[in-house]
């Protein structure tokens, strides 16, 4: 996946027609598009390979489970034509890596470090260095890291060196983009501000403006 505008629009509408309508609409703004249960569940998984065929996709199914689990549903992601999936990292080492063997060098592993909501203070915060740690060790290419707290953001990348960083909570979790790209994330993962506006292309055109000189 080239970086172009930093931006990965994270699509969680469920209506399909206007899901499709909608990352048409924002393509010239974006790097990617993250799918995510409530829209695989209303359209089926076969939008996975809709989307695909047009742009870069994120299978976002926080995969976390046993390492066959993890195998067969990455395996599902790739052969729909997925360019990276999110697992989570606590679920530890042989299921993190048991995810990279199975994208095979076809797609990217990327592993959730620290979440962007409140509850991501309970558990996930305490641990973030670390999960960031099982990541590497293992092969994930890119880690998630909250920008609703940019200073977190800096702290996973000092654990990961020149990896991949993606930063949700932009816009509708309170997050900055240029804040979280300024922090250290290489991209902004951003969800209703731009699907949920009456004006997707023009919102999702000003986060890329407001890191063009960034990225
Ligand atoms: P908005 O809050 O609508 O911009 O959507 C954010 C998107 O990023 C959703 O698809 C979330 O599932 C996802 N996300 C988070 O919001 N926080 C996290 O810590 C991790 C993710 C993620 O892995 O993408």
């Amino acid at each position: 996946m080239q970086r172009r505008t930093g931006v990965v629009l994270a699509l969680d509408e469920t209506d399909p027609a206007r899901a499709l309508a909608v990352a048409e609409t924002v393509a010239p703004y974006i790097d990617a598009v993250k799918i995510n249960w409530p829209l695989v569940l209303s359209a089926g998984p076969d939008m996975i390979d809709r989307l695909a065929s047009k742009t870069h996709v994120i299978c976002d199914f926080k995969v976390a489970d046993i390492p066959n689990t993890v195998r067969l549903i990455v395996e599902g992601c790739v052969s729909r034509g997925a360019s990276a999936v999110i697992v989570h990292a606590f679920t530890g080492s042989d299921s993190m890596k048991a995810a990279v063997d199975a994208a095979a060098g076809k797609a990217d592993i990327i592993a959730v470090t620290e979440m962007s909501h409140p509850g991501g203070l309970e558990f996930t915060a305490k641990h973030a260095e670390d999960l960031a740690l099982v990541g590497v060790r293992n092969g994930a290419k890119g880690f998630i890291a909250p920008a609703t707290r940019p200073d977190r953001i800096a702290a996973v990348r000092k654990v990961i060196g020149d990896l991949t960083i993606m930063s949700p909570g932009v816009g509708a979790q309170g997050g900055s983009a240029r804040d979280a790209i300024l922090a250290g994330a290489d991209y902004v993962i951003v969800g209703r501000a731009i699907y949920g506006s009456d004006d997707p292309a023009g919102v999702a055109s000003a986060i890329a403006d407001s890191i063009k000189d960034l990225v």
